[in-house]
């Protein structure tokens, strides 16, 4: 449309030229030229406001379609593979670079995964993988925590309003492994298994805690399978990790799963020791015990005839101990400082 009107006129080139200069070209509809224009509408004489209103409406119809040319033009942007190893900015017709490996490294988190599922190896342990959604009859059902039961609360578990569950913990696995491995053991093969992966909590957030962390999951059953059987596994385990025997301590506790239950702390290196007390000299590194006989049964093993052991662990704070790491929340930080220091 050709505009009569000199405001008119002289605003749609001031437009024009301030919607080149924006990058983001939305803000174009905020504009102070355009709300004087509709200033001067509402401040003009009835009769005059017809032909003034339809041409600042045909100023705005041509701002919207500057805004739509924009975006139909983004839209036609190639799309970017931002997992690609390559430079993205390099254009297609040239030879793509690969990035420099030294832009990256192993989050320490994952080198520590497989040196713990490499020890776990040489002592006979197979490394299954879990999941990172599951459901109620493998986080709780399963696990001897029939519904309603209180100790449900202590997990505080994320879950969709259709029953489906990010697990709260390792612990979801054992019936799978269990129900999969019962024949091999009736057959006279103990089953041996560690389970890494990533589970989630609605935790209050400090040093120790996170919402999200890695724990693994150790289980064990044969014939006369006893807690002395346990512990020697899991102290075994601790000073291959930490190359020296550190002082371990377990104390009772209560899981549904197991039976009898109990936590397992080691003393902190001098540098994370967190105050005078009894409790602040000790880190709790995992949950264990001796396999409940109704989850064992859950799995169609008989309880009678065979016992196993099972633990939780947490990876952060093993790592943590491990380089004297002083909160866990560095690990998901993505601070390079942090993550170089590992490279
Ligand atoms: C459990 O998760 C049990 N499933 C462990 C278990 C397995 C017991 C098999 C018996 C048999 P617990 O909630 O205590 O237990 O967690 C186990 C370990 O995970 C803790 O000792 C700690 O190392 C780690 N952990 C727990 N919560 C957090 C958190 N919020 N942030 C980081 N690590 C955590």
């Amino acid at each position: 449309m050709s505009y009569t009107k000199p405001e008119i006129i002289k605003a749609h080139s001031a437009l024009a030229a301030e919607f080149e200069s924006l990058t983001e070209k939305k803000q174009i509809l905020r504009s102070k030229t355009l709300e004087s224009l509709y200033g001067a509408l509402r401040a003009l004489p009835n009769d005059q406001k017809a032909t003034y209103g339809k041409e600042l409406n045909a100023l705005k119809t041509e701002i919207m379609s500057w805004l739509n040319k924009v975006q139909d033009n983004q839209e036609q942007l190639p799309p970017i593979d931002v997992t690609a190893p390559f430079d993205v900015n390099t254009s297609k017709d040239e030879k793509q670079m690969l990035l420099p490996v030294t832009q990256g490294s192993i989050h320490p988190l994952m080198t520590e995964l497989q040196y713990i599922v490499d020890i776990f190896g040489r002592m006979g342990f197979e490394a299954v993988e879990s999941r990172q959604i599951d459901d109620d009859y493998h986080m709780f059902e399963s696990l001897n925590f029939p519904e309603g039961h209180p100790a449900r609360d202590d997990y505080d578990t994320f879950m969709t309003t259709d029953g489906l569950i990010a697990p709260a913990h390792t612990s979801t696995m054992q019936n799978r492994v269990l129900s999969e491995r019962k024949k091999n053991l009736e057959a006279g093969e103990a089953i041996a298994v560690v389970i890494p992966d990533r589970v989630f909590r609605n935790e209050d957030l400090d040093v120790t805690h996170e919402h999200t962390f890695y724990q693994f999951e150790g289980v064990y059953v044969d014939k006369n399978i006893t807690v002395g059987n346990l512990i020697a596994t899991l102290k075994t385990f601790m000073s291959e990790y930490f190359g020296q025997d550190l002082k371990a301590k377990i104390q009772p506790f209560y899981f549904p799963f197991t039976e009898p239950s109990f936590e397992f702390a080691i003393e902190r290196p001098d540098s994370l020791k967190k105050g005078d007390t009894e409790a602040d000299q000790w880190l709790e590194l995992l949950g264990c015990g001796m396999i409940h006989p109704n989850v064992l049964k859950a799995a169609g093993i008989d309880p009678t005839v065979y016992t196993g052991f099972a633990w939780g662990c947490g990876i952060e704070r093993l790592v943590m101990m491990k380089n004297s790491i002083e909160d866990i929340r560095h690990f998901e930080s993505g601070k390079l400082d942090f993550l170089r220091q590992f490279s």
